[in-house]
């Protein structure tokens, strides 16, 4: 390495070194003395040699920390200070560590750590934010109970586990369940709360409470309800109780993630828990509903077991994302919900999965953890979940998650730890499917068949390209779901999970009077990527007759695609069978309003580019947009005459109710005015705005408006109307820069980062903007370069703001070797002119520098 280079590489952490932390930490009691810029904590911990330890080296980490005194035993000691941290010599029996620093939280703009949000004290620990609030070994195998006291004029002052005393000035805090100090959590300000209350199947009354700023209580109660149902799904489904007295949630503004599941005291961005009709979308609602659902779920699934290591990650991560999709499809509608999720797995994991970020869901060497809090440990985690589950059947996955509780409660574990539960559960044999977790990218299966004298045989042939050091794959285990139809639309064999070993497999079936049509990858039964020769009438049949509904919009959505990539290749027009076939469903009042509204959502620009390169295309940004005009004004005018009778039919009347059926009609009717705006001028929008009592449909029409770019005045009204909203505001910002043209998208971003309400200290606010321009595909990837020059410009000013954000946002730039060389040629300009930013952080460091040497 040249030392002369800027930003010369940092440290890279590897699985293959894991050693456990050489001490136990009996206990630790944390005192703060809150103020703004020269907060206090003084930490005593009892630590103990382990007998057995192979490193009895004793290290302790701390960043940006000033150290004013340390005591062993209450002796003044020396600690060396070194690279991330302290070091110092201890005796080999039991002894009591004290020290203390001073932290400056309203300092803290990189939101990690203890650091202040509108006047209020918060912390976020995970992953490695405990080390900037004192020295300690931070790290998730290190599990030890905390009390705190916490001194300062705030009028609520909260921590983790039970309240043990207050006065004036004062409150202290216990908590009984050992945990890493990722887990630890402290808030304090001016808050109000939304009580609630829960009695647990054994009898036990919790006190619920969601904190907020005051002003915010009224958008309290969906939240609160949204805790009380998961922790009912989870005692129903799982058997798992929750195990304090009190469970509190907080709403913080400025938050790098959706929300954190600190023991008893979770915190939110207040994104994901403030909810109202007014101000929430259906959309809003659904996914508040589902993160509540995931941090309560993590306090089993992560909290009380955790991970040995940050390698560890989708130990917890994707099995949580597995429960609260579960509890989602409970809840609301589950083929509805798995649409969803497979929509999102293709729009985000898959990108990356395919790209230079590309990692297996258990990496096996990083920089920056932040960086790993990623689509493929969350989303493919999941998924991996989900096929284990199909291969073992429903009651074998139960009786091995009741083994995992019982036999890790209380541990720091591993995914062998996890798969090992399934092995002793079922007597199966897991070392193949164990590649899940150690191979990154997303397997191609091809599908070939064969008919002859009744026999109908399907072949598999499964490869995955290279990925980042990994040029070579071996052959996973992949559940793969298959139906039959008859040619009259009767399913000739019911689903049949079929389990692929091998790199080329073929399966028969007899018996069958005629050829069938197969349904094939049933449910979306694993996370791979089809590939079949088949015909648009058969996708057409499929649609109409599949009796998996995930199949049956799959087939809508695959001939969707076709079409578009058709008109994208040989400029070809719609493809009037589909249009008619399109027709058909949006008509069919006997079909779910839902699943009408997903089939009339057609693939995304970005879908269509990656369909494209998948395919060995290079994808062109403008003439994907083009196409996707001329599709959707061609549906409009194919629709024209049913237009208003659908658009009367679908709109839903009464008191506005966040439900899954409501939201459904909703989505539908949404769908059908953006449609209706097209040809009539905006008159319907505008109606709809000016009449609108909920954000559903008062968003639906302004976005339906601004679309057609006549929403001029609207938009106006809308940010009078809710300016003093930061949320709502939010919206408005992203708005502006998605229904922006491709040659304008850029400038508006950028006029918007001039707006007095834009700042680069709130997460939530930058992300509107420039995660609007990144989701702009035709803008973002205009041949002018300017959307590039744009984000590149706003990651550098972000970085020494705050580096996880910019980090994660650089991401938009992953897919960069898909497009042409002019293209190609300008991302690598801007990626490494961030690169040669003096004093880039590690996070944005890691990310620019992976995706320059893919
Ligand atoms: N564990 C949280 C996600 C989370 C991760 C990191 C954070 O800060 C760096 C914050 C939240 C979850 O899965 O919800
Ligand atoms: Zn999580």
């Amino acid at each position: 390495m040249n030392d002369a280079a800027p930003n010369a590489a940092p440290q890279t952490f590897y699985l293959k070194d894991y050693k456990p932390f050489g001490y136990e930490v009996e206990s630790v009691k944390l005192t703060f003395q809150l103020s703004p810029n020269a907060t206090k904590v003084h930490s005593a911990i009892r630590f103990t040699p382990k007998a057995d330890a192979e490193d009895n080296r004793f290290f302790l980490h701390g960043e940006q920390l000033s150290l004013i005194s340390a005591k062993i035993d209450g002796s003044p000691v020396t600690a060396r200070l070194v690279d991330g941290g302290l070091e110092c010599d201890v005796p080999r029996t039991s002894f009591l560590w004290e020290a203390e620093v001073e932290i400056d939280p309203a300092a803290n703009t990189a939101l990690e750590g203890l650091y202040m949000s509108n006047g209020m004290y918060c912390t976020q620990c995970e992953a490695e934010g405990f080390r900037k609030i004192t020295y300690y070994p931070d790290r998730p195998d290190v599990m030890s109970t905390f009390t705190v006291r916490i001194e300062g004029d705030e009028p609520v002052m909260l921590s983790n586990g039970n309240p043990t005393g207050a006065g004036e000035g004062w409150a202290e805090w216990h908590d009984p369940w050992p945990k890493p100090a990722y887990l630890f959590a402290l808030v304090a300000g001016d808050l109000v709360n939304h009580p609630g209350s829960f009695t647990t199947k054994s009898g036990k009354d919790v006190e619920l409470n969601i904190w907020v700023r005051p002003g915010d209580e009224g958008k309290c109660a969906f939240g609160m309800e949204a805790l009380k149902k998961s922790m009912k799904w989870d005692e129903d489904v799982y058997g798992l109780e929750y195990d304090l007295d009190l469970f509190n949630i907080v709403a913080v503004d400025d938050f790098n993630m959706g929300a954190m599941e600190n023991k008893g005291l979770n915190i939110f961005n207040s994104s994901c828990v403030l909810a109202s009709p007014e101000t929430s979308t259906d959309a809003n609602f659904e996914r508040i509903e589902a993160i509540i659902a995931h941090e309560y779920f993590h306090n089993w699934t992560g909290n009380r077991i955790t991970c040995r290591d940050w390698f560890q990650l989708c130990l917890k991560e994707g099995l949580t994302v597995f429960r609260d999709a579960q509890f989602t499809a409970d809840m609301r509608s589950e083929p509805v919900k798995r649409i969803e999720d497979v929509i999102a797995l293709r729009a985000r994991q898959f990108p990356e999965d395919g790209g230079p970020l590309a990692h297996p869901p258990r990496p096996e060497e990083f920089q920056e953890i932040n960086n790993f809090y990623t689509a493929t440990v969350y989303e493919k985690g999941a998924e991996v979940i989900g096929m284990l589950k199909r291969l073992v059947g429903d009651d074998n996955y139960y009786k091995a998650l009741n083994l995992y509780f019982e036999r890790h409660d209380g541990q720091a574990c591993t995914i062998e730890d996890w798969l090992k539960v399934f092995e002793d559960a079922t007597g199966r044999d897991l070392s193949q499917f164990k590649l899940w977790y150690s191979q990154a990218g997303t397997p191609r299966v091809k599908v070939t068949e064969d008919y002859a004298d009744g026999t109908y045989t399907l072949t598999f042939e499964q490869s995955t390209p290279p990925t980042p050091g990994q040029p070579e794959k071996a052959p996973r285990v992949i559940p793969m779901a298959v139906g039959l139809l008859s040619p009259n639309g009767d399913e000739v064999r019911g689903t049949q999970v079929l389990e692929l070993t091998e790199a080329k497999q073929s399966f028969t079936f007899d018996g069958l009077a005629s050829k069938p049509v197969p349904s094939i990858l049933r449910e979306f039964s694993a996370p791979v990527i089809l590939e079949r020769e088949t015909t648009n009438s058969e996708r057409a049949f499929l649609l109409a007759h599949d009796t998996d509904p995930f199949n049956r919009w799959e087939a809508g959505n695959a001939l969707a695609k076709e079409v578009r990539v058709a008109m994208v290749l040989d400029g070809a027009a719609p493809d009037a069978a589909y249009l008619d076939a399109l027709e058909k469903l949006v008509r069919d009042d006997e079909q779910d309003p839902a699943f009408r509204a997903l089939v009339l959502s057609p693939p995304s620009q970005s879908d269509i580019a990656q369909t494209l390169h998948e395919r060995g295309h290079t994808p062109d940004p403008q003439k994907i947009y083009d196409a996707a005009e001329t599709f959707t004004q061609t549906l409009a005018q194919q629709l024209e005459t049913s237009l208003p009778r659908l658009y009367a039919a679908t709109t839903v009347e009464g008191p506005y109710v966040p439900d899954a059926d409501g939201a459904g009609k909703r989505a539908l009717n949404g769908r059908i005015l953006s449609l209706l705006t097209r040809l009539d001028g905006g008159e319907q929008a505008a109606r709809q705005y000016a009449s609108a009592d909920n954000m559903t449909q008062q968003y639906a029409a302004l976005a339906a408006l601004m679309k057609a770019e006549k929403g001029e005045a609207q938009s106006k009204a809308f940010f009078e109307q809710w300016q003093d909203d930061r949320l709502v505001m939010d919206k408005w910002f992203a708005l502006q820069i998605a229904c922006a043209a491709p040659e304008t998208a850029a400038a508006t971003a950028k006029e918007l980062t001039q707006h007095p309400l834009f700042s680069m200290k709130n997460p939530n606010r930058f992300r509107a903007v420039m995660g609007a321009l990144a989701g702009n595909h035709a803008g973002f990837h205009h041949a002018s370069g300017a959307g590039y020059q744009l984000l590149a410009e706003n990651l550098i000013a972000l970085d020494s703001v705050n580096p996880q954000t910019t980090a994660r946002m650089c991401a938009a730039f992953q897919t960069w070797k898909r497009y042409d060389s002019k293209r190609q040629a300008q991302i690598q300009a801007e990626l490494e002119r961030i690169l040669a930013t003096s004093d880039l952080s590690r996070d944005t460091h890691e990310m620019v520098s992976r995706m320059l040497s893919a």
